[in-house]
Parts: structure tokens; sequence; C-alpha cells
């Protein structure tokens, strides 16, 4: 009763802020998000569908589902400004595919997309004055997503635009008038590739560069959804959410891929690939002993996958190599052997696959692991030692 009256309340409070951001001018008034959808083939049964399942996956009780469909309705009022950094733009292509538009893609799309160098028309000064406009229009209003890792000491490393300014620069300027900040992809919330060793360029996160609250959306890159997600959730309740120890939301960040994994029965029952290509493999069998990361690593990506939802890197037949966790280039590598007991820091300050499942294994399952876990890791060393 006391959780329903609890759900009540929340209802009623996301009902009124969305009511409140209605009434906002929006910057393409003459557009409708369903029938944008329609154009591109998207019923709305099918958005109602993909309203359900954000639902869900931002962990609401079901009945909201018309509040999620209603905030990506008004998601135009909202301005957003997205700053490229140091980083291969997968971020964005993670949102941005064309062939095949996913809801999500086409909320991107209709949201009020104020700056995002990859999409807009505007280039050299004109870019720059863009820029300018947007933050200075919107004050206190935008969302700011920032993609890419940014140099530090030597900013120089990274300028951008015609007026040659470093991408350190520009971020504190776009984050003093910023309402809510996202560190999009592993590189602007944990430096990424460019900050993996030796780190030529001092590549940093985001939140080692500018001073306010940020929140960190890692993935190599994140999928859609966690994007838009995020979106869905600040028009939602105009806060930011909870976070783990490393600032990302813990409706996205919060169990392992491990414990989330539709091979975690073979890993359970002992049954691993022994090298890509085997019987083992043709069968689906876990991924341990060719290197998954999947234990260490803490993400949704079997629930949401990707390219509107048609598979993850487990379920392609690889392991995860970790792409969601702080500075995995170095620590995950080398990709394809399993971590083994190396020196390790997770998210619960573990050391190891056996440290971490007996901190957060909560079933017998999670005990027989353990010892699993230990006799793979044990078994591939015996075999490396074979081997030489
Ligand atoms: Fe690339 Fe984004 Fe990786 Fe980094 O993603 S997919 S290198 S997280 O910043 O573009
Ligand atoms: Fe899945 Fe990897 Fe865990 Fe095996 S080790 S169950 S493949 S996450
Ligand atoms: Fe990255 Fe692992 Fe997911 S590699 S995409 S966190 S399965």
């Amino acid at each position: 009763m006391e959780q329903q009256n609890k759900d009540k309340r929340l209802y009623q409070q996301i009902s009124q802020r969305l009511q409140k951001l209605s009434k906002l001018a929006a910057h393409n008034e003459d557009k409708d998000l369903v029938k944008e959808m329609s154009k591109k083939g998207i019923d709305r049964r099918d958005f109602m569908k993909w309203a359900g399942m954000m639902t869900a996956t931002l962990a609401l009780p079901a009945s909201f589902a018309p509040l999620t469909a209603k905030a990506a309705q008004i998601a135009n009022r909202i301005p957003v400004i997205w700053l490229h950094m140091a980083e291969c733009t997968g971020c964005s292509e993670s949102l941005l595919r064309t062939e095949d538009p996913s809801i999500d893609s086409v909320i991107f799309d209709y949201i009020n997309l104020e700056y995002h160098e990859t999409i807009m028309a505007a280039s050299g000064y004109q870019a720059e004055q863009n820029l300018k406009n947007a933050i200075e229009k919107h004050k206190g209003n935008y969302i700011l997503m920032v993609e890419g890792g940014i140099p530090q000491g030597t900013e120089y490393f990274l300028t951008i635009g015609a007026d040659g300014r470093t991408g350190a620069q520009e971020c504190r300027d776009a984050a003093e008038g910023a309402a809510a900040i996202f560190a999009i992809g592993t590189c602007s919330s944990f430096g990424g590739v460019q900050a993996a060793y030796p780190n030529p360029s001092n590549a940093k996160p985001l939140s080692k560069i500018i001073n306010k609250p940020i929140i960190n959306v890692p993935g190599c890159p994140p999928s859609e959804k966690n994007i838009i997600g995020n979106v869905m959730y600040f028009i939602m309740f105009g806060t930011l959410p909870a976070v783990d120890a490393y600032n990302r939301p813990t409706w996205a960040y919060g169990h392992r891929i491990h414990d989330l994994c539709e091979r975690r029965g073979h890993f359970d029952a002992g049954e691993f690939v022994q090298e890509f290509g085997d019987e083992n493999a043709k069968n689906g069998y876990c991924l341990y002993k060719v290197g998954c990361k999947g234990p260490y690593t803490f993400n949704n990506c079997s629930k949401l996958r990707f390219n509107s939802h048609t598979s993850w890197p487990i379920q392609a037949g690889h392991g995860c190599i970790g792409c969601s966790e702080p500075n995995f280039w170095d620590t995950m590598s080398p990709f394809e052997e399993p971590i083994g007991n190396r020196l390790f820091h997770t998210s619960y300050d573990g050391i190891g696959a056996d440290k971490t499942a007996n901190t957060i294994g909560t079933t017998i399952l999670a005990a027989t692991a353990v010892g699993i876990a230990a006799h793979a890791v044990i078994s591939s060393f015996v075999k490396k030692e074979d081997e030489q």
C-alpha cells in the first residue's frame, strides 16, 4: 500500500512536470513525433511498445509508460548541445543510423538539438557562432552532452573550430549554463582509448575538466537506449538519476554483464568455449576462457542490445571486452585472454572474478560460479604453462 501511494505521488509529480514543459515553445512546432515516426514506417503501437520497454529500462512501474511516451513527444522542448572531443564518433553513430531508423534515432532527430558538429550544416566561424548563440539563448536550460576524451595540461593537443579554441575551453564554456551534463561514451566518462597507456595527449574524462556534477554514460559506444534513456529521465524528473561509484546511472549500469548473460547457464555448468570456432563455440557455451570480461563489467547490453535490438557482443560470439569500465583498454586487455588473477579494480574494488563473485553473488549458483571461475582461471594458466 505504501509503495502504491509512493508510485501515485511520483506519477503525479512527473505528470505535472510534463504538463509544465509541454507549454514551453518547441523548436519545431509543426512537427509531431508520432507523425515523424509514421513517415519512417513506425506506427503508434510500436511507439507504445517502445515506451513500455523504456519505462521498464528506467526501472519505473509499467503503468508509467504513457508518461514516457509523453516525455518523448515533448522532447523537442529541451535544447541539447552536443560537443565532440577526442574520439571516433561511434557514440553519435550509435544513434544516427539512417538505413533502419530505430525509434531512439527518430527521437534524437526530433529533440531540440541546437548544436552537433557531425550532423549540422554550418562550419567554420558560422558553427562557432551557432554554439555561442545556443549557449546564450538557452542559458540554464539546456542539456550538455560531451563525447570524447579531453587533453589536459597541454590543452592544445585538441583544438576545435575556426577560432582554434581548445576542447577543454569549449567544455568549460558550455558547462557553465547547462541544466544537466552527460559524458557520453567511455572516452568522455573515463578518458577512453586516447587515455590508454601511454596517453600521449594526457587525455582526461570530462569530470576532470569541469567542476559540476556529471552523469557518465559509458560504453564504446553506449547503446542508443542508454543515451536516449538519460534524456527521457531528465525530461520526466528534472533531476539527475541515482548513480554508482563511477557516476553511472544505476538504472543502466546497476548489474554485471555476467549476471544478465544468456550464456550464464553454461558458465555455471562449467561449459566453456576453449578456442574460437570450436564445437563449444557453435553450441553457444560461455566465453570466459576466450577472454570474456563480463564478470567485471557493469552494463545492460544483453537487455537492450544494439542496432535496433538486433544483437550484442556476446550474442555475436565474442566476449565482452569491458568497454563501459574505466581504463578498460589497459586493464581488460589482452581482450581474448582471461584476466586470471591479475590485480584488478572493479566498482566493488575487488580483485579478479573470484572477489567480485564473492562480493555481489546472491545465489547458490554464484557460489558455484566462484569455484568454476577459479577452476577456469587455473586451467587457463596450466594450459599456458603447457604451451611454453
Ligand atoms: Fe568512439 Fe565515442 Fe568509443 Fe569513445 O564512443 S565508440 S572511441 S567511447 O567517444 O566515439
Ligand atoms: Fe556470459 Fe561472459 Fe559470463 Fe560467460 S563469462 S556467462 S559469456 S558474461
Ligand atoms: Fe561493451 Fe561488454 Fe557491452 S564490450 S558493449 S559492455 S557486452
